[in-house]
């Protein structure tokens, strides 16, 4: 186990000088230099973590380097810039995904190996870096990926959490989840460069006093100030030295105290102030679409766009370009409402430091800023109070920023934009009520959605049809304002280096054999797995492409039995539904569908039952902390797999696995796993979905409604590979009054699901009475129309069991899937916003 560092000795003569480490002695004298080092510790008592430790901070080096030469060349040549500007940057590990994009993976595999440890262990010691809830952050995460390989000058913006999302525990005597922290940064992270020369003033609260000179500038002052300082991560792109940077906030107390109350003798109300500071970065908030109406939340909104905004701002500054061609170099992404303040504090700086005048300043702001919207959800749309904190004053100077610019120029930005709407609709007092920033009421709330609107110059949605919604549902009056050509789609991706290479070696390399071209190639052109098409009828291929999917699968239900004690059967078929609780993806409706299975399978005889598709349920995800339903959902299915996998009727041919604290790094070894996925969310409600795309490249085959990035895959896989079910989007609505205004018992629409539900109710699964809740979420309302889906649902897994019985047939439609997921690569997305919204180049990196 220990004493693993006996090549030592063997360390070749390579040159001190060598920083690169790319040939295997280079690599072990750099790992073994940062054991001794770096860790000071003993190269004969080191275990796979300390091993961990010093590969990383090996391959850090490498980075190091090229980032440096990266941002360099930046500055040099001053290209136009993007901001990616996200509160959540859901990364999971970095070790093995910056060892493929550096290409020197089987060097330091090959190094480790010599040092007496393998790189497959040593890189699960990771934890994951988890600042995010779920698809939101993670796709920041492949743009970042997508924009360093493309070798675009793009920066992501966010906040260090202390904490990330936490960490979920399953209770052994009822299953109800529970939640406790994660400390991800209890060891150092080696993938961050403190940057402790890099840092902003942040005010908050205060006041503003207006220039009696009648320019409408004002100065912003008292308070409370608070450090702002920067912790820079390398983004490495895949096969080029390109490596950009993603720069994370952390702030920290101005002073440590406050001298004149220690010296009053008031210690408590000194050290007060300095965690008050630090607790604006401390901790992820956990709600996934359900923005929380907290003042910390709204602290850490206006803490990262100002500090984001006045790092850009110097920046700039250093190029000594005039200051109306700002938006002429820099381009900002707002991921979802969340950086809306932004908008206000580009516009503050501009009108109160820079003295611009107020239209030219609005011009440069709405030229400058791109809004993504994440959600139709109505619960998640983002209002704010401003005005109605502690001391009576705003959190951030409203009156400096949203209302500042005051008469001089024709009122506030709310009251000329006001004027404006009324100026083309006059007299339309409902519509101008609908399109106003501030919802009337008490407090007065701030609209960020109409606010990042107003402020920007293109808005979109993230798939065909959810762009659709954006229009029709979301904003349709500013559309009717502004006209069409506002508003666009940019269909999501996910990076292929790590939903594909890294996370499925086997399926990489066999696609590498396959093409005859190197990965490097297809792996950066994604429309190559085209090429697979000529093969999809070749008896050998398929007869490999079966085999990896068979590994993949065993390496899953190895992982499962280590980590629950159970053995999984890899013959079975593979069913898997990984993402957040929440109604809307209906993970009721699939735990139901398995309750449905089960039930059928204890009514068949031994006989009929050995003909029956075998088949392993798996599901992840964690639900919000407060989020009563979703909890409930959890526990069920838990107790219900708490039955089923020990009844010796049924186990051999339905068995069902609640895995805990899903991650990003669990998706990496679920997905490759799958032979079919469930993507089933309420028609018009999945904005997109991105883990569909995950399973399809890996060759698993979807289930799904007609929803989100569902359509725009079986567009391109076509429809015989995908299994479609349920109602429209157009239904959904007459759906749901119906269920409202006419309700109908459960027996009379779906007597199977009557069934389902009644077992439930009757304490089969324990904890009689405790699902009533949810249960009746579906009885009364049923806003999820879960009763007009069930059936075709049922109907839609009945299809998969058949088609799954037709092997060859079935291999040929997963080969067929992967070979027509080209569009879905994150790097199409990425060429997508930088040619189409913010107009940046590439820059390549000259040594
Ligand atoms: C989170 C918080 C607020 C608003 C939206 C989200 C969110 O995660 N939305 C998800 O974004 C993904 C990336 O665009 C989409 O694929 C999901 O469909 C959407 O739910």
């Amino acid at each position: 186990q220990h004493c693993r560092l006996g090549a030592m000795s063997s360390i070749g003569n390579s040159r001190l000088t060598d920083v690169i480490n790319v040939d295997v002695p280079s690599i072990t004298k750099s790992v073994v230099g940062h054991v001794q080092t770096s860790l000071a510790r003993a190269p004969y008592n080191l275990d796979d973590l300390g091993a961990y430790q010093a590969a990383a901070l090996s391959v850090r080096d490498n980075l190091i380097v090229n980032w440096n030469s990266t941002q360099l060349n930046y500055s040099r040549k001053a290209p136009k810039r993007a901001y990616y500007l996200s509160l959540e940057f859901l990364m999971g590990r970095t070790l093995s995904n910056a060892l493929l994009n550096l290409n020197v993976f089987d060097g330091y595999s090959e190094s480790l190996n010599q040092l007496g440890f393998s790189l497959e262990d040593v890189i699960v010691q990771e934890r994951d870096a988890a600042l995010g809830n779920g698809g939101l952050g993670r796709l920041a995460a492949c743009y970042l990926d997508s924009s360093a390989t493309q070798e675009l000058p793009v920066w992501g913006y966010g906040l260090r959490y202390k904490y990330g999302i936490f960490q979920q525990l399953i209770k052994a005597d009822d299953g109800t989840q529970l939640e406790a922290p994660d400390p991800w940064l209890e060891h150092q992270n080696p993938w961050e460069l403190p940057r402790l020369d890099v840092v902003y003033e942040v005010r908050f609260y205060g006041s503003s006093q207006r220039w009696s000179d009648g320019s409408g500038r004002a100065v912003w002052s008292g308070g409370q100030e608070v450090l702002a300082v920067a912790y820079d991560v390398m983004i490495p792109g895949y096969g080029t030295k390109n490596t950009n940077n993603l720069r994370l906030w952390e702030s920290k107390p101005k002073r440590g105290f406050d001298l004149q109350s220690f010296n009053a003798g008031d210690y408590e109300r000194a050290v007060e102030t300095s965690n008050t500071a630090a607790a604006i970065t401390s901790v992820l908030y956990p709600n996934d679409h359900n923005p929380p109406g907290k003042e910390l939340r709204l602290k850490q909104q206006y803490f990262w766009t100002a500090a984001s905004l006045a790092d850009m701002m110097r920046r700039f500054k250093h190029m000594e370009k005039p200051i109306g061609e700002f938006a002429e170099y820099n381009a900002i992404q707002l991921n979802d409402t969340h950086p809306t303040l932004a908008i206000v504090e580009l516009l503050r700086i501009l009108l109160d430091e820079d003295e611009v005048p107020w239209d030219q300043a609005w011009t440069i702001v709405t030229n400058t800023f791109f809004f993504t919207n994440h959600t139709v959800l109505p619960e998640a749309l983002e209002v704010k109070v401003f005005l109605e904190f502690e001391n009576g004053n705003g959190l951030i100077d409203l009156d400096a920023s949203l209302e500042m610019v005051g008469p001089p120029h024709g009122a506030s930005t709310s009251e000329a934009y006001a004027t404006a709407v009324e100026k083309k609709f006059p007299g339309d007092r409902e519509r101008l009520a609908r399109m106003s920033l501030i919802e009337e009421g008490f407090p007065q709330q701030v609209r960020m959605a109409n606010l990042a609107v107003i402020g920007s110059r293109k808005v979109n949605g993230v798939a065909e049809l959810h762009s659709q919604l954006v229009q029709s549902i979301l904003f349709p009056d500013f559309v009717e304002f502004y006209g069409k050509s506002k508003f666009s789609n940019v269909t999501n991706g996910i990076t292929p280096r790590r939903w594909l290479d890294q996370c499925n070696p086997g399926l990489s390399q066999l696609i590498t054999d396959t093409l005859e071209l190197p990965r490097a190639v297809w792996l950066k052109d994604l429309f190559k797995l085209e090429g697979l098409l000529a093969h999809a009828d070749d008896e050998r291929f398929q007869r490999r492409w079966a085999a990896v999917k068979r590994q993949n699968k065993e390496r899953l239900a190895h992982f499962v039995e280590k980590m629950m004690g159970v053995k999984v059967d890899a013959d079975a078929m593979f069913d898997v539904q990984i993402k957040r609780l929440h109604e809307y993806k209906r993970q009721t409706l699939n735990i139901l569908g398995v309750i449905h299975r089960y039930l059928l399978l204890k009514s068949m005889t031994p006989e009929e039952r050995k003909k029956v598709n075998k088949k392993v349920v798996f599901f992840g995800g964690k639900a919000a902390p407060g989020y009563y339903v979703a909890k409930l959902t959890i526990r069920l299915i838990v107790n219900v797999s708490r039955v089923i996998n020990k009844d010796p009727d049924t186990m051999a041919y339905l068995s069902l696995f609640f895995l805990p604290d899903y991650s990003v790094s669990l998706a990496e070894v679920l997905i490759p796993a799958s032979d079919i996925s469930q993507h089933i969310s309420t028609a018009g409600t999945e904005a997109s979905g991105t883990s569909n795309m995950k399973f399809c490249l890996n060759g698993g085959l979807l289930v799904g409604t007609v929803d989100g990035a569902n359509i725009e895959i079986a567009e391109e896989v076509g429809e015989d590979n995908v299994f479609f079910f349920g109602h429209l989007t157009p239904d959904v609505d007459d759906l749901r009054y119906q269920h409202t205004y006419h309700p109908v018992p459960v027996e009379k629409k779906s007597p199977a699901l009557a069934h389902v539900l009644n077992t439930v109710s009757s304490g089969l699964f324990g904890d009689e009475g405790v699902y009533e809740p949810l249960l009746n979420t579906i009885r009364q309302g049923d806003y999820y129309i879960i009763t007009e889906d069930f059936d075709s649902y049922i109907r839609a897994l009945e299809m998969v069991d058949e088609a799954y019985a037709d092997r060859t047939e079935w291999i040929k439609k997963s080969i067929r899937t992967t070979a027509k997921m080209g569009k879905f690569s994150s790097d199409r997305a990425i060429q997508d916003y930088a040619q189409e919204y913010w107009n940046v180049e590439s820059v390549k990196i000259q040594d």
